[in-house]
């Protein structure tokens, strides 16, 4: 990637942007950099960055029309006029992703999907280490991929990426060695516009691969199971699924691959649930697809119990568990974390829906024993539930699980999945989630 004496401008400072930045420069280019917001570090920025030009606050729609190439950051609207102009003239605009393909020399696994990123990329890459492989996980799980670059030592040997729609919109020429979609629901429909944008930039994923690739799909899911007419030629096709004539499948008791036979019983998996028995079906294609021997697949499978905030158990109080599933940011994974518990339920729900309509979560709420809204979309919520289930609505974390805990009786979960971002009321999904675990010990420890 030749960016020696060029003029790039960095949209957005946070993670990704200070990945961008100090990519830019080390590969020779004159650097400037936009943000929207006022960030608190401006000066220390200004500081470190001498021969930088930093723009805080409201862009101007000219502002980038200098530039030879802009590097973007995935949390910005694409719909910002100053972005917009500078498409118009036709500078280009490419994201982080597309940065690190055009540097990056060995292989790359790109995971992406609505849900169970996170949980995929972590457990590959926990097979990729039990293989030796010398393995280098991250992207939107939360370390910058171009942070994943050496600048001296040698490069990992597998680079195994969670990719966002986000990131993937700004690619196009991203060509990993394997990729998966896990599935598609409604999800960022405020940042694409609508469904249809949303699943068209997850099909980039696999817009530049081609013969020697694989491509993982969800034989179940009906948008991944309609994508093989978009693949290009040459791009081999592996599917996960119930039935016993996918490549990848469950049968007595047994998690098989049509290739190497059974893989190991369900039951020696740690991760519970039958969203993660999937999981675990599209990290074991993926991983095969890279060479990825059988022995180092199962010993990271017999290993693994997943990550925090996805569905995790945090308390049993007079009879009453308590889940913690924080990271379940749209409507998908929370149905799938209801579906993964016996009930009778009581749901914490609500932040930010980024503009999706949850309307079905009116069924999965039928015949549970309440609900406690929260946040931003927290009244949205509870008129839609309002004549299937009691409602409460809760303006902070412990007043929520003060009135989960006062509705559910002794066999019955309280379950945080609320189907909502987090942003509007806590730093992140894991704040939210500490708060909840916090809250559970404070509020029922009155109780117990
Ligand atoms: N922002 C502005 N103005 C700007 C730049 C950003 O208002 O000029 C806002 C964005 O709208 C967004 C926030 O700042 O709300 C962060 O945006 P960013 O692009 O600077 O994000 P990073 O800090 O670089 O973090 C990103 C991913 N975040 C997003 O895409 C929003 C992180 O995923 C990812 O871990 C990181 O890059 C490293 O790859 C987080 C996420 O929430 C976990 N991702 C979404 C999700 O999983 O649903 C897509
Ligand atoms: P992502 O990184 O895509 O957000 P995670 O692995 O962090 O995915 O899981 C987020 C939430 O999505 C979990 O809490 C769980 O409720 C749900 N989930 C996980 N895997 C799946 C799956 N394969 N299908 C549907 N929902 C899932």
């Amino acid at each position: 990637m030749d960016l020696n004496g060029k003029k790039a401008y960095i949209a957005g400072m946070g993670k990704t942007g200070h990945s961008l930045l100090r990519t830019a420069l080390r590969l020779g280019a004159r650097c400037q950099v936009a943000d929207t917001r006022r960030l608190e570090d401006a000066a220390n920025l200004r500081q470190r960055y001498p021969d930088v030009d930093f723009h805080f606050g409201d862009l101007p729609e000219d502002l980038f029309l200098g530039a030879d190439i802009i590097l973007l950051s995935p949390g910005l609207m694409p719909t910002l006029p100053a972005l917009l102009r500078a498409r118009q003239a036709g500078i280009e605009i490419i994201g982080d992703i597309e940065l690190f393909g055009r540097i990056a020399r060995t292989s790359i696994v790109a995971i992406t999907g609505s849900n169970g990123k996170s949980t995929v990329t972590t457990l590959l890459g926990e097979m990729a280490q039990a293989a030796g492989l010398r393995t280098a996980v991250g992207g939107n799980l939360g370390i910058p991929a171009l942070d994943l670059l050496p600048e001296t030592d040698p490069e990992p040997e597998l680079y195994v990426l969670e990719l966002s729609s986000f990131q993937l919109a700004a690619c196009q020429h991203f060509r990993p060695r394997a990729a998966a979609i896990l599935n598609l629901s409604p999800d960022h429909l405020d940042w694409h516009g609508d469904y249809t944008a949303y699943g068209a930039a997850k099909a980039r994923v696999f817009q530049a691969m081609g013969a020697g690739n694989t491509l993982v799909l969800n034989a179940e899911d009906t948008f991944t199971a309609a994508l093989p007419a978009q693949v290009p030629a040459g791009v081999q096709l592996r599917f996960f699924g119930r039935a016993g004539d996918r490549d990848a499948y469950t049968a007595d008791g047994q998690l098989c691959l049509r290739a190497d036979g059974p893989l190991l019983a369900l039951d020696q998996l740690l991760l519970r649930g039958g969203h993660n028995t999937e999981n675990a079906l599209a990290a074991a294609l993926l991983a095969r697809a890279v060479d990825i021997p059988l022995t180092a697949i199962r010993q990271a499978l017999r290993n693994f119990s997943g990550l925090p905030h996805r569905l995790a158990w945090i308390a049993e109080v007079n009879g009453v568990n308590y889940y913690d599933d924080s990271k379940g940011t749209n409507l998908g994974a929370t149905l799938k974390a209801m579906s993964g518990l016996p009930g009778p339920l009581v749901m914490i729900l609500g932040g930010d829906a980024k503009g999706a309509d949850l309307s079905p979560l009116r069924e999965a709420c039928r015949g549970q024993r309440g609900a406690v809204v929260l946040g931003k979309d927290g009244p949205q919520i509870a008129a839609l539930l309002a004549d299937v289930l009691p409602v409460q609505a809760a303006d902070s974390m412990p007043a929520a699980v003060q009135a989960a805990a006062e509705m559910a009786r002794s066999g019955d979960q309280v379950l945080l999945s609320p189907a909502c971002a987090s942003t509007d009321m806590f730093i992140d999904y894991q704040d939210r989630g500490r708060q909840f675990a916090a809250a559970v010990q404070t509020v029922t420890g009155r109780v117990a």
